[in-house]
């Protein structure tokens, strides 16, 4: 194992934050760097100076991290960990391509199944997935508070070279000596599934409905919302050919219990006016099940409601 690895988290968002502060603290005392790519450059000027924040139970620590909006600079890296949402997985992938060379990991941290098809982009990287159920709230630029502790999982879709996976189980070592619990595991996809099947059924509805996690439980009418959303999804995974272990539905409700008073990452984009990732999530579930001759109808529904909130975000409060 090399001491020294480079790291570079590529979108400072709630998710990247998080994802920063473990890496700084896990990697304290070692050789390894990291750095953090931003394509907005305001930001990444003022993220460079500030430095990135993170509250963990009422403690805020700051982490002065070298932060830059040019890849040429950022570069080059052992791993990129992109952190950015799925609909900048594109974009985000074609400013980072120098960095992309053979012996490099590029590893996918996105909610949804939506980023599984731009392996393409990825140049002569290795790809490997990440899922996580961290609980982090954005509170400014740069500030993120951890909201809740999860599970971090990473894994290659396939079999990956000897280099690679030395780089992988470093990066998870590094993360939870940091304070994120993350496993290597071999069956990445099913992973990201089960995450999917959790954001499935509360994303859309807490963004709906404006309200946290577990307040879905005791809302009337939702929890068969959130029943069906999940069956439909379970249904088109099935026929997909991925194996469903334990009960999705039971796992959703059970997140809902253990991250009750958090504010879904979709209520947050909701709150602050942005896109949000129902394409890559309720939305891959339908395009998925069309395409498996299956209809979704809960799922279109959510789907409905959460673009008719985005487009009245353009409407004057
Ligand atoms: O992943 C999440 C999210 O908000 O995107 C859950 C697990 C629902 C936690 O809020």
């Amino acid at each position: 194992m090399r001491p020294d690895i480079h790291l570079l988290v590529v979108g400072p968002g709630a998710l990247g934050c998080l994802v920063v502060a473990a890496l700084s603290r896990g990697m304290e005392g070692t050789g390894s760097r990291l750095s953090v790519l931003d394509h907005d450059r305001n930001r990444a000027d003022l993220l460079n100076r500030q430095g990135i924040c993170c509250e963990l139970d009422g403690n805020r620590r700051r982490f002065p991290i070298p932060v830059t909006a040019d890849p040429e600079t950022a570069g080059p890296a052992d791993v990129v960990i992109l952190c950015v949402k799925s609909y900048d997985v594109l974009a985000s992938l074609a400013s980072c391509r120098p960095l992309l060379t053979e012996g490099t990991v590029l590893l996918f941290l996105q909610n949804g199944i939506a980023h599984l098809d731009c392996g393409d982009a990825a140049g002569e990287a290795a790809i490997a997935y990440g899922t996580t159920t961290e609980g982090a709230t954005l509170l400014n630029p740069g500030h993120v508070r951890h909201a809740g502790h999860g599970a971090t999982f990473l894994g290659f879709p396939s079999p990956a070279d000897a280099h690679s996976t030395t780089l992988l189980h470093q990066t998870a070592a590094i993360c939870s000596r940091g304070g994120l619990t993350t496993t290597m595991t071999d069956d990445i996809l099913h992973r990201l599934w089960a995450k999917l099947f959790v954001n499935v059924g509360i994303n859309a509805l807490t963004a709906i409905h404006g309200c946290a996690n577990g307040d879905l439980l005791t809302l009337p009418g939702i929890v068969e919302r959130m029943r069906t959303a999940v069956a439909e999804a379970e249904r088109v995974a099935r026929a997909g050919g991925i194996v469903v272990t334990g009960d999705p539905y039971s796992a959703t409700v059970e997140v809902c219990r253990k991250t009750a008073d958090n504010i879904s990452s979709m209520l947050q984009d909701v709150r602050r006016r942005r896109r949000t990732e129902i394409d890559a999530i309720n939305g891959a579930i339908v395009r998925e099940g069309r395409s498996l001759g299956l209809e979704t109808p809960e799922n279109l529904r959510l789907v409905e409601q959460i673009r008719a909130i985005e487009a009245g975000y353009a409407a004057p409060h």
